[in-house]
Parts: C-alpha cells; sequence; structure tokens
C-alpha cells in the first residue's frame, strides 16, 4: 500500500518557541511512518511587515534548526515555499472558488487585524487560501498543526469538497493531526493567549535558541497564582500552561503531570520544569550550531528538498489546470 503524506509548515518570522516544539517534535516521529513534505512558509511571513535582511537570516536560521531538531532531508521533503511557483499559482485558482465571506469568518484574520491595526493587508486575508495550495499541492492527507490552525484545515478540507464536487477527484481532502499534549503553549506573562515568535514581551515566549540562563530567568517570571496548589483548574491558567508543557516536554499525560507534582511547591515546578526545557534545547543548540557554521551544506540540502518538492509540485499543477479547462 502506498505510504499516506503529511504535510506541514512553519514560517521563518524568528526564531521557532515552545508553542512551536511541541508541533515540530511530532514532525520528527512522523517522518518514519508516512511520506512527510515540511515546508518553511516564506510566503507566510509577508502578511507581517519583513525586514529582508533579517527574513534571510530567520529563513536560514529555521532550516537549520528543523535538521537539527531530528528533520532528515533523506526522508522526507523539506524546503522553501517561495522556491515552488506553484504554490502561488494554485493560490489563485482556489482564491476563485472561495467566498470573501467564509474568509472574514476566519478566526486568526480577525485576530491578526485586531492586533496589527495598521497592517490588514489582503495576503492576511487570504492566509488560509495560500494554506490550502500548500497543503492540496502535495496531496495531503494529514496536517500536524496546533489546535490554533483548526479552522484553516477545516476551510482546506471545505475547497478541496467544493472543487472535487465540481470537477471531479482531484484533490485528497485532508484531516488535521492535533496532539492532545501541549496543543496549545500559552504566553508565560499573558497566559490567556498563545505563546508567539513575535510577541513584543521576551518574557512571554522561550526561543529555541535560549540560554539555559535565560530559560530559567523566563520561568521564574512565569504567571503563577497565589494558592500554592499545583494542579489543573479552570481559573489557574498559569499553572494549566506550566504543567502543560511540562506534558508536552516529557512526553506524559496531564494525569502523570498532576500526580508528578502532587507534593511539590510552584518553586520545585519551576525549577524542574526549567531544567528539563533546558537539557532538550542545549542538545538542539549544540546541533545547530555546527549545520548553521556552514553555509554551503545547508544550501545543498536547500536544493535538495527544492528539486524533490517541484518534481511533484509540477505534475500536479499540469493536472489541475488540465481539469479546469485551460488550453
Ligand atoms: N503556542 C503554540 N502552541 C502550540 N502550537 C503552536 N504553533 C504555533 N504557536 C503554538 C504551531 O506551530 C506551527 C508553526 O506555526 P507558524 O510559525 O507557522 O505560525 P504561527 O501559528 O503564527 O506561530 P507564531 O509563533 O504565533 O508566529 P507569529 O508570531 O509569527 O504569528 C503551527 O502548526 C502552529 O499551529
Amino acid at each position: 500500500m502506498l505510504k499516506r503524506c503529511v504535510f506541514s509548515a512553519i514560517q521563518p518570522t524568528g526564531i521557532p518557541t515552545l508553542g512551536n516544539y511541541g508541533v515540530l517534535k511530532k514532525w520528527v516521529d512522523l517522518q518514519n511512518d508516512y511520506n512527510c513534505v515540511f515546508m518553511v512558509a516564506d510566503l507566510h511571513s509577508l502578511t507581517s511587515k519583513q525586514d529582508p535582511d533579517v527574513l534571510k537570516k530567520n529563513s536560514l536560521d529555521l532550516f537549520a534548526l528543523l535538521i537539527s531538531i531530528g528533520l532528515d532531508p533523506n526522508k522526507s521533503i523539506i524546503y522553501f515555499q517561495s522556491h515552488i511557483s506553484q504554490h502561488a499559482e494554485l493560490t489563485w485558482i482556489l482564491n476563485c472558488y472561495t467566498g470573501i465571506g467564509e474568509l472574514f469568518r476566519m478566526t486568526q484574520f480577525k485576530e491578526k487585524s485586531k492586533k496589527n491595526k495598521k497592517n490588514i493587508n489582503s495576503g492576511l486575508l487570504v492566509y488560509p487560501v495560500l494554506m490550502a495550495a500548500d497543503i492540496l499541492l502535495f496531496d495531503a492527507n494529514l496536517v500536524p498543526v496546533g489546535k490554533d490552525q483548526k479552522q484553516h484545515i477545516e476551510f482546506c478540507r471545505d475547497i478541496a469538497i467544493r472543487f472535487n464536487k465540481i470537477f471531479g477527484p482531484c484533490f485528497e481532502v485532508p484531516n488535521e493531526l492535533i496532539q492532545i499534549v501541549g496543543e496549545k503553549i500559552m504566553s508565560l506573562q499573558e497566559p490567556n493567549k498563545k505563546m508567539s515568535k513575535s510577541d513584543p514581551n521576551l518574557n512571554s515566549t522561550i526561543f529555541l535558541l535560549d540560554s539555559e540562563r535565560d530559560i530559567i530567568k523566563k520561568i521564574k517570571r512565569a504567571v503563577t497564582d497565589s494558592e500554592n496548589i499545583i494542579k489543573f483548574a479552570e481559573n489557574k491558567l498559569g499553572i494549566n500552561n506550566l504543567l502543560n508543557i511540562f506534558c508536552s516536554i516529557k512526553n506524559v499525560s496531564l494525569n502523570y503531570a498532576e500526580f508528578f507534582f502532587r507534593d511539590k511547591n510552584y518553586s520545585d515546578l519551576k525549577n524542574i520544569l526549567a531544567e528539563e526545557i533546558s537539557i532538550n534545547f542545549n542538545i538542539i543548540q549544540e546541533k545547530y550550531n555546527k549545520i548553521r557554521s556552514d553555509e554551503d551544506k545547508l544550501y545543498q540540502v536547500i536544493n535538495l528538498g527544492c528539486k524533490k518538492a517541484k518534481l511533484i509540485a509540477e505534475k500536479k499543477i499540469k493536472k489541475i489546470k488540465k481539469t479546469i479547462g485551460f488550453a
């Protein structure tokens, strides 16, 4: 039987966070059982303002980090979105089968427009169409994402079903793969908001390249409450988040985490958590420093991914164009 295809992506908008890390770890595991395609979503990143030099640096840093975490360029296709022009072509086609109302209803569009009132560009509105084009171009069956992306995958499914109804079977209809543990890591300072690369408050976010000292400092400053009881509860957003981070890093259940910390206090929780994060990130950082210091070799890996992705994307777009009647 043909192996099923997994597709996922990450934007080069900064160094990945502890929130992104949960999804990236999942990508590494999936490589053994699926044909995997992982993309650096540089076209998507233009929906927020980017300085060209910073974008280039962030893109190369991110690519090197993906390899350091354990993505294997010989097993998986790892590439830059902007190297494959078929993403933009398919986006245009899908735009013409998408209602404007559907896009205005998207939670991410509403949230990002509220957060960034000075830059509500049309890319932000059609972001889900580009994301659907990414996934459908590779006929992905499964898309591992954080909970925040669930609505976009539902949109992608809708558009694939709509297209298939009009033209006959053309696209695989994908399913999302959302892990329960670490599904949404929240800001350390405002635990009602998701942890984000672009949060201006650096104490809110732990980055994959943070030093041990910074990790300890940020975890120590993380918002908790005055109860000193370690358990999940509706009104304990800060503690819920710290426990969730523990589960995500250690790959354990929420019940196990509560049991593990049953007779410990907040200070123990923070010390243990900072140590666990530092151990994990230290291993990644050592590999990263090696990979990032040899740019020629890094570009060889980038070119390999581009070649492999192009083969699939060219074939697929040809088929789509024929299906919709382009001469
Ligand atoms: N806090 C989070 N918890 C769990 N999963 C998360 N993801 C992002 N933040 C969290 C998941 O990481 C993958 C890659 O995300 P992305 O970089 O493409 O875009 P994003 O969701 O917009 O991430 P950020 O960190 O919030 O970036 P900025 O600040 O640039 O907007 C996705 O699968 C996402 O679900």
